[in-house]
Formats: C-alpha cells, structure tokens, sequence
C-alpha cells in the first residue's frame, strides 16, 4: 500500500559532497551530511546512478549494474550508509535505467564477439541502403537514432546517446535479468526504485516518422508497456511490501499513467511526467526560447491532478531535477525575490495531492548556474546541441543564452553548503565548476536566517506528515482564469485547505470563491496572520489557509 505522507530528496552524488578529496561526490560524504536530511525532515534518498560507468551520460550510460563506481565509494560505505540512514528514518531509492545500457556493458561487449544470446540482448536492423540508417529517428542527444556496425552490417537502436545501446524488452531474457538487477539491491535494503525513461522499453513498429520529427510515436507508451511493468512487478519490488517506486515517463499520456500509477494496477506507484515542464519552450521545441506561458501551466497542472485523481491514480510532484533548469530562476526571480519565489514554489507543489520530491539545493533556492562559455558545460546533450545550433547559423552568444536557459548542468553544480572553498562541497577543483554565488546562497547562509527557505521546507514537511488532508484531500481547482495566480482546494470531509500562490512580481488581487472567516493561515512567505476574502497578493505570494 503506498504511503502518502512520504518526501523524496534527490541526491545527484557526483555533485553532493565530496569526502576523499578529489572534486567528486561520494558515499561517504553523503553519510557526513545525513543529519541535515534528517533535519529536514525527507523520508527518501533517491539517488542517481552510482554505478560503473563510463559517464558519458553521468552513470546513466550503466557498465555495470551491481557494482558502485570505486570514486562514490565501495559496497560497505554503502551498507553503512543504509544503516545510518535507517536510524534516521530515511530509506533509499535506487535509479534503474533499463531501457539502455553503456555499450561498455559486458553484454554489449560480447554481442559485438558475436554471441548471439546477448546479441539479442539489443535492438539491431539492417539500413535502408549503404549509409542509411533502418529509418528517421532522432537520438534525444542529437543525430541519428542508429549506429552502424560493420562486422554485422547492422544498426543499433540507441534513444539517447551512441554509447547508450537500447535493449530488447521482447526478449525475454532481458525482462529476467532487469528484474534480478532489481532483486538484487532490494536484498541490500534498497525499497525504493526510480525507474528511467521506462516508458520508452516498448518499441511498435521501426518505420520512418511519417512528420520528419524523431519517432517518438513508435517507442513512447508502447503495446507492451503495461505487460513489461506488470511482470517486473510480480517478479521483483511487488514481493516488497514497503516497496516505493516511480516512473519516469517520456512525453507520455494520462491514459497511460493512470495505468501506470494506477491503485490496483499493480505497476508503479507513482510518475513523473515533464508536460509543465515545457511550458516555456516555444513550438515544443527544447531549444527555442519563450516565457513560460502561465495560462498553460496552469491549464496542465489541473489536467493532470484532476485526471489522475479521477481514475485513483497518483503523480510525483516535482519542480526540479538532475535533468531541469532550477525552478526559481525559471518560473520565480532568482535575484530580489528569490526567498519569496522559492517558497511560493514549493508551498505550490507541496500543497498538491501527490507525492513531493525536493532536489538537492532547492531547499535554499539554488539558482541556474550561468556559465558563460561552452567549456564550462560537462552534459552531454548540451555540448552536442551547441554544436548542432552552432551549425544550424545561430551565433555563439545567442547558443550560449540558449544554454544558460536550458542546459541540465543548471541542476548540477556542485552543491553549495557555505561560504568556503567550492561551497563546501570539495576543497579541490571539482567534476564541474562550482556556481558564481555559492559565497552568498548556501545552505548555511539560509539556516542563519530565522525566516529561511530551509525552515519552510521543514515546515511543509511536517505538514504534509501530519495533516490527511495533505496527503488524502481531493483537488479542486479555483480562480482558473486568474491570469496571474493558481490556486485550489483541498478537501477531505469537512475540513478544506485553500492554497493560493501568485507567480508574477507584481501585487495582484484575488477574490476567493468564499468567506474565509473561519479559516487559519497554515503557511505563508509573509507572515501574513490572517485573511478575508478578497485578498492583494504580494510579489510572489503564497498563502494556505486551513478549516477543520
Ligand atoms: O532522462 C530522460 C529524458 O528524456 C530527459 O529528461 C532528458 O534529459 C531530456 O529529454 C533531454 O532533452 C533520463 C535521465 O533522467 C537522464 O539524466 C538521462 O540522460 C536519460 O534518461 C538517459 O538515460
């Protein structure tokens, strides 16, 4: 049964905490700062791969999927750390990436010898004609979807990078040794699992895209995705009864997620879907710049809570991750309103039924990380799309704006703990640069503060633990036309919880759908004590007012 008092912080390792000295997080320095977790107040670690791999796509390119990467640290740091974590009451998810593995892996290895069994392990086809690939699709890294290899005169299929070779989910042999993988870190205490891009295992048909685009129709939500969740369920977490598991899922549907993270679905417990995540990209296209459009983000947020919640279905909620820009800089003010804007945000999110994650450094209002020049970016996809634009006309300057809207190295700077040497994080030169203004916003720095991002964060924490209403209340959306607010409610019985968070620096005025009277204020970035019901909001004000 899925606990829905839950909190996951995201830990992105290699960014985290730095203990051997050598510019890279690891497990250990994840154990020295469990206390401030537990502080916090989360019940969850999801942690990025920590794995060997070649990094090419920061462990998600998985060389091996039962071994850490010796620079995060060896099987006993990660015993301890389960143990220590327990005793804080936080538990740990691992990410699964199952749709691909590095073409370092040993099965990608000895396909190439020629052995069939684990060439069957992948997806291969014959070209079009010489030096044309089996069909259109588009690599989400940029290029051709498909790589050749001469020794078989065939193309593998890889989604994402070259080096990351898509496995064959029809082939039942990779179904069993996914959900051993999973077995086997459950039998290390492992109870929750992430599991990446997993909407994409199920391919249709490998024809040309019929619009010139990169074929996602053929591989996104596919004819056996259910089947695939369902037996991974049944042979592997599902035989946990304090399993916690989530979906990452590529431009998918409600119809498909309310199966996926459906209550008696038996797949997942939870998704993450990216469709308010795009609200500022223009024409759906990643590097094309606009505003976030407001209307929109509000039209799909509601979408998504109402037609989840109709079928008992359950989302993650997110703003930030290892794979987004910092939502502050993005939907809030990252310089005079940045405190307010953070917890508006988060009380946003927080407030919503569903299960909150919380990014590593979002709970001090880290903000994008502003590189200036190309060497600065470490992603693999950024450096193949400033390529890919460079050559497309754009000017240098124009690609590096683009960048500093866009890039995933946003999310993964170093974190900023205080004001010494790389914020704390590492005393030598780290992985990648540490952000301009770690001497100012860190964490330390917040927690001075009496009124912190931090202590708010707690506070939706154990508000979220305390309260059913948080965890169980319907949702229902109010002042949907509001050009300049989102607000809802959410009700339970009789009690009723109003949020209202206004997304623009200026002041704006709403009048709530009732008399407020009887109600108090639950939280609020302005101290405000009290409401009526017409309220004038404050630059990026959010207030939540409670009814028993
Ligand atoms: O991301 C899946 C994914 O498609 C994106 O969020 C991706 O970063 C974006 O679309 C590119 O424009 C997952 C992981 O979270 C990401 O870090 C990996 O790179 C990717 O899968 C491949 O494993």
């Amino acid at each position: 049964m899925l606990r829905k008092d839950k909190i996951v912080y995201q830990i992105y390792p290699k960014s985290f905490q730095d203990s051997d000295h050598d510019g890279w997080g690891d497990i250990r320095g994840v154990i020295s700062r469990l206390d401030y977790l537990q502080e916090l107040g989360i019940n969850y670690i999801w942690f990025n791969p920590m794995i060997v791999s070649p990094q090419k796509d920061n462990g998600y390119d998985v060389k091996d999927y039962r071994n850490f990467d010796p620079r995060y640290g060896t099987m006993e740091d990660f015993e301890e750390l389960v143990r220590e974590a327990k005793k804080r009451g936080i538990d740990i998810m691992f990410d699964m990436v199952f749709n691909h593995t590095s073409t370092e892996h040993e099965w990608f290895q000895r396909a190439l010898k020629g052995e069939t069994k684990y060439k069957n392990y992948y997806i291969w086809r014959k070209g079009k004609g010489p030096g044309v690939p089996p069909n259109n699709w588009q690599s989400k890294f940029a290029g051709s979807a498909w790589e050749y290899v001469e020794q078989f005169d065939e193309y593998y299929l890889h989604l994402f990078d070259v080096s990351q070779a898509d496995l064959d989910w029809t082939n039942p042999d990779v179904r069993q040794e996914c959900a051993d993988i999973v077995n086997y870190w459950r039998a290390k205490g492992v109870h929750g699992f992430r599991f990446d891009v997993i909407n994409l295992i199920s391919k249709s048909s490998f024809e040309d895209d019929p619009n010139n685009f990169d074929g996602r129709q053929f591989y996104t939500d596919g004819p056996k995705e259910h089947e695939y969740l369902k037996g991974l369920n049944r042979a592997s977490f599902g035989q946990d009864p304090e399993h916690l598991t989530v979906g990452e899922m590529s431009s998918t549907t409600i119809e498909n997620c309310v199966q996926y993270a459906g209550e008696d679905a038996e797949e997942l417990d939870m998704v993450f879907s990216f469709h308010h995540l795009k609200v500022d990209y223009k024409n759906k296209m990643k590097w094309e710049l606009q505003a976030a459009d407001f209307m929109e983000l509000k039209e799909l947020l509601t979408k998504w809570q109402l037609g989840m919640q109709e079928k008992n279905a359950w989302n993650a909620l997110f703003w930030n991750c290892h794979d987004q820009p910092r939502s502050v800089s993005r939907f809030g003010d990252d310089k005079e309103y940045r405190k307010e804007s953070a917890k508006m945000l988060g009380s946003m999110i927080h407030m919503l039924r569903g299960t909150p994650y919380i990014y590593q450094g979002e709970e001090f209002g880290m903000t994008n990380a502003y590189f200036t020049d190309i060497s600065e970016y470490v992603d693999v996809e950024s450096t193949n799309i400033y390529d890919v634009l460079l050559n497309e006309g754009k000017s240098k300057e124009e690609v590096l704006h683009i960048l500093q809207e866009r890039s995933r190295d946003n999310a993964r700077t170093p974190m900023q703990w205080d004001d010494s040497e790389n914020g704390g994080f590492s005393d030598v030169t780290p992985w990648i640069r540490s952000q301009a203004n770690y001497r100012e916003i860190n964490a330390a720095n917040d927690r001075r503060d009496p009124d912190s991002i931090f202590a708010f964060y707690q506070k939706m924490i154990q508000l979220r633990k305390t309260m059913p209403i948080i965890q169980e209340g319907l949702f229902e959306p109010i002042l949907e036309d509001h050009e300049k607010v989102f607000a809802y409610k959410r009700v339970l019985d009789r009690e009723c919880l109003i949020a209202v968070n206004n997304f623009f620096r200026e002041e704006t005025e709403v009048r709530l759908p009732e008399d407020v009277k009887g109600y108090s204020v639950l939280l609020s970035n302005y101290d405000r004590k009290d409401a009526e019901q017409t309220v004038t909001l404050k630059p990026y004000e959010t207030l939540v007012l409670y009814k028993a």
